[in-house]
């Protein structure tokens, strides 16, 4: 009897071991698969399980249909996958402090010497669960794209699909905010539901969105962020090399950003002209307001909804006057 139970016992140590040696971790993205807002994490994912046979494997599930773009960050939280490639935009309701990651100003080779790494860190493991493990998308501004044409800094009477990002710079302009997931984006403009949207610079192609729209209002305003979050409980189980093989590629996306995206920007920006979308522009003065209106709302939305800790993460994170 006791020999069965010790032979049972090694047993069991002997499958945790093969475990321990190829971890599978199951991965979502908050964008449709190959999209714009993903490709950068499925080239992390491809590296991953190039770097880590035998050690350590990503599953990507895929997009949006596995899990809502809103429910993105819970999932990480409780579980329910192990890693995910979303924007703080999508998990404000558990990290209302996420709102702020749009607003950044600095270069994340710079954030994580100074300390802005470790605080955002610290906030995903209090609030998420998670490790906020490499930050993939920078200077990649958002715009408002218009069906109505404005000759003044006034949304007045138009109906605007945001999302957090948005939504203070278009209230405080005195337009009406609608909430939508961007997989909704398209159907609200064929029915008028919404007279326009939020939305980077680049990636409107991607699900057909020129077709419904007609201006892009310039310049465009704070920095588009994607991040790759891994559940907190998954990452404290994980070996130091499995860990690092995450890392590594995780730090190669960071860096590779940087040099990417003026070009995707300036790629996409002929695009859309050459699609026939208009831009409204603004003079040296109005554009100024315009961002300054932007930032303003942005940073007080940010303090509002975490009087605590938004002045700390403006702090860390706002470009030096
Ligand atoms: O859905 C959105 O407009 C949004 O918030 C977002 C955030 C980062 C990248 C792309 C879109």
């Amino acid at each position: 009897m006791r020999s069965i139970f010790i032979a049972g016992l090694a047993a069991l140590a002997a499958a945790s071991t093969a475990s321990a040696q190829e971890t599978t971790l199951r991965a979502v993205s908050s964008f449709a698969e190959g999209t714009e807002f993903s490709k950068n994490f499925e080239r992390f994912v491809e590296k991953v399980n190039a770097d880590g046979k035998g050690v350590i494997k990503i599953n990507y599930i895929g997009g949006p249909r596995a899990v809502p773009p809103f429910e993105v960050g819970n999932a990480v939280r409780t579980r329910v996958v192990d890693m995910a490639n979303v924007t703080g935009a999508f998990y404000t309701n558990l990290m209302p402090e996420a709102d702020g990651f749009k607003l950044n100003g600095k270069p994340m080779s710079e954030q994580r010497k100074n300390g802005t790494w470790e605080y955002i860190n610290q906030l995903h493991n209090q609030k998420l669960n998670s490790q906020y493990l490499a930050r993939q998308f920078h200077n990649v501004p958002f715009h408002i794209y218009l069906n109505k044409k404005i000759d003044k800094i006034d949304f007045s009477g138009l109906k605007i699909r945001v999302t957090p990002v948005y939504k203070d710079i278009v209230e405080a302009l005195g337009g009406t905010a609608i909430t939508t997931a961007p997989g909704e984006v398209y159907t609200a403009l064929e029915r008028g539901v919404v007279d326009g949207y939020g939305w980077p610079i680049t990636g409107i192609f991607d699900l057909g969105w020129q077709e419904k729209t007609k201006y892009r209002v310039d310049p465009g305003f704070y920095t588009s962020e994607l991040s790759v979050l891994i559940n907190k409980n998954t990452w404290d189980k994980l070996t130091p090399e499995q860990r690092a093989i995450l890392q590594k590629a995780g730090a190669e996306g960071e860096a590779e950003a940087i040099g990417e995206f003026a070009k995707l920007n300036a790629d996409d920006t002929e695009r859309q002209s050459k699609a026939g979308i208009e831009t409204i522009t603004f003079d040296a003065a109005g554009a100024k307001r315009y961002l300054d209106q932007a930032y303003e709302a942005g940073w007080a939305g940010v303090i509002r909804q975490s009087p605590e800790n938004g002045p700390r993460l403006r702090g860390f994170l706002a470009k030096p006057q």
